[in-house]
């Protein structure tokens, strides 16, 4: 009859090792709250002002062996809860091998979700149980926060910043989604849904939205043909980037064996270790991508000129996404992963 829940679920393995420390720390604090409180009505109790039986003179001494236990044993108490939260927290956010990828671009005010095999999702996210999901978070405006409660996950979408954000979902079902920053009149509204699956159905539906699916779905029902395979096929991620790359005139100097100005070989771009002709030392990253694209001079390749025109303001940050994704899969780079 009551649903009153007072916490979310737990549907992540991260989830359950935060739960655990969750309920640690606070059954701590009930434990020495009520030795406190009982100690506290007691002493009021005896103490009262009409209770003229007590002895009411000063202690005569301290006790060392008291003061050392009773700053000793806290101490302790509270470095392990430190320590254990301390390496939670790292292991989460520490980079991670072997996950699903999703970016996720918050904006005034939604959450736009592309999987890399080019499926779309506004205000979802649908995932598959059981299997570590990376998160690639930026925003195209402000900074948002990206909050799942049932994951116990939480990072910043922060604009010109990719934060990746790892969680391993495990139980089948629908969660919330949240903002949880304010960021302008209709934050209330950015909210969605996180749709987990189990993976044969994950793959189903991954198949199903695919960009030209729903076209060929579409065709198929109005021509009545059974299943006519989607004209042109259907873009993962890496492909819509390749559209993005040409549709941008990218390839009039890269790729290209007849380029007018010396280029970088963007086939070793992801994951290179790259030198600037100001002597720094970067990693061929998603960030170094996304500002190679948007502001080509802020770093300059070793052996390089700055001949390349910025291109702020001409790219959305899912065409960044795709474009990246592109780049990535040049270098034989896997969109899942390394
Ligand atoms: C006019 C020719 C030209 C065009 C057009 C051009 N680039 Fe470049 N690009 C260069 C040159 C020259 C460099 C090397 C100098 C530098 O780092 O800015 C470069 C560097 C890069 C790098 C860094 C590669 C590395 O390994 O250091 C990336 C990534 C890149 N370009 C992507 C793009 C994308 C994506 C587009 C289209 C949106 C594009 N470029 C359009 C000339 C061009
Ligand atoms: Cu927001």
């Amino acid at each position: 009859m009551w649903n009153f829940p007072l916490v979310p679920p737990t549907a992540s393995k991260e989830g359950e090792a935060i739960s655990l420390l969750y309920w640690t720390i606070t059954t701590i604090a009930i434990v020495f709250g009520t030795i406190v409180l009982l100690g506290a009505i007691y002493l009021a109790v005896r103490y009262r002002a009409s209770n003229n039986a007590v002895d009411r003179s000063n202690a005569t001494d301290s006790d060392l062996r008291i003061e050392l236990a009773w700053t000793l044993i806290p101490l302790v108490i509270a470095m392990v809860m430190f320590g254990w939260a301390a390496k939670l927290y790292a292991d989460i956010y520490a980079p991670r091998e072997g996950y699903y990828e999703v970016f996720v671009i918050g904006k005034q005010w939604m959450w736009h979700c592309q999987h890399p095999n080019g499926a779309r999702e506004n205000n979802m996210l649908t995932l598959p149980a059981g299997r570590l999901v990376k998160v690639s978070l930026i925003s195209q405006d402000v900074i948002h926060a990206f909050s799942i409660p049932a994951f116990r996950v939480k990072r910043d979408a922060v604009p010109g910043r990719y934060n990746a954000m790892y969680f391993t979902p495990t139980k089948p079902g629908v969660y919330h989604l949240f903002c949880t920053e304010y960021c302008g009149t209709k934050h209330a509204e950015m909210i969605g849904k996180v749709v987990v699956l189990p993976e044969n159905e994950f793959q189903k539906w991954l198949e199903k939205n695919a960009p030209g699916a729903t076209a060929a779905a579409a065709t198929a029902a109005t021509t009545g043909s059974a299943a006519a395979p989607a004209t042109g096929g259907t873009l993962t991620l890496a492909q819509q980037g390749e559209q993005v790359f040409k549709a941008l005139g990218c390839n009039a100097c890269h790729l290209n064996p007849n380029s007018p100005v010396k280029v970088p070989d963007l086939t070793k771009t992801w994951g290179d270790t790259i030198k600037l002709t100001d002597g720094r030392v970067v990693k061929g990253d998603e960030a170094y991508i996304r500002e190679s694209i948007l502001n080509p001079a802020a770093k300059i390749r070793e052996g390089y000129q700055n001949l390349m025109p910025p291109y702020q303001g001409q790219v959305s940050e899912e065409q960044l996404v795709q474009l990246i994704a592109y780049i990535k899969s040049l270098a034989g780079a896997s969109n899942g992963g390394k």
